[in-house]
């Protein structure tokens, strides 16, 4: 398969506000790789399938409290947990589409209050991406979607805040895409861009957050 002729594979991480298209995103791109061939999997943090993502699962739906630095740190442990499996993933020729990564976590505890550079340095160390698309949506028009309200931090004046922390945030691997594109309009555009990244990681080598 494509991505595998001893290349490795890489590591591309879709962010954005909530209902800004992730999800409906990550599954249209994986679709559209595997059936070009790519040896390509989909991935998705928090991963509510391990004993952390559990708990991190319960306080999301509100059925339990926990102060924001112990969430903030759940939510770090969760892709710790994940970063060997990742990497074997990755060094053996496998793409990983990943639905949220470190940036949510900073992004969102940042919004909370809590100072960006304690809520960074846990993220040290897990593998960086080799490509961010961001998904550019204004709150308002998030709002408007399916599904809004549910848990916790689907508030419209949280969401501003978490919008400019993602912004502080930005670096090289970043693209921003505009979300509020219909849908076939930000799958051709992602495509492209996912496409682009697997071609160019190959021979780089894999890097860590250092931030
Ligand atoms: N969180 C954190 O605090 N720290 C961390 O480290 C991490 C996460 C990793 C749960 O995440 C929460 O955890 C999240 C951040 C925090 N905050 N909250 N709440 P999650 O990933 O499990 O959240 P989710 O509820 O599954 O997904 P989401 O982000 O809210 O939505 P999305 O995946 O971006 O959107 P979607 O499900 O693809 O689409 C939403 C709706 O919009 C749906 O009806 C679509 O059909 C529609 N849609 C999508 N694209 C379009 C376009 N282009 N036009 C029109 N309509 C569209
Ligand atoms: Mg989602």
């Amino acid at each position: 398969t494509l991505g595998s002729k001893g290349g490795r594979g890489a590591l591309v991480v879709l962010e954005g506000l909530d209902r800004s298209g992730k999800s409906s995103q990550c599954a249209r791109l994986l679709s559209f790789l595997k059936g070009k061939g790519y040896d390509a999997e989909g991935w998705r943090f928090p991963d509510r399938a391990t004993s952390v993502g559990q708990m991190i699962s319960a306080y999301l739906a509100n059925e339990s409290q926990l102060d924001d630095r112990t969430i903030h740190l759940l939510f770090s442990a969760n892709r710790w947990e994940k970063r060997a499996l990742m990497e074997s993933k990755l060094v053996s020729g496998t793409t990983l589409i990943v639905d949220r990564y470190s940036y949510s976590g900073v992004a969102f505890s940042a919004a909370k209050g809590l100072d960006i550079e304690w809520c960074k340095a846990p993220e040290n160390g897990l593998i960086a991406p080799d490509l961010v698309i961001y998904l550019d949506v204004q709150p308002e028009k998030a709002a408007e979607r399916g599904g809004y309200g549910g848990e916790r931090y689907e508030k419209i004046e949280f969401q501003k805040k978490v919008a400019e922390h993602y912004h502080s945030l930005r670096d090289l691997t970043w693209k921003v895409v505009d979300g509020s594109l219909p849908m076939e309009t930000v799958e051709e555009k992602l495509r492209d861009l996912a496409t682009s990244c697997i071609q160019e990681c190959q021979g780089k080598p894999l890097t860590n957050l250092a931030w």
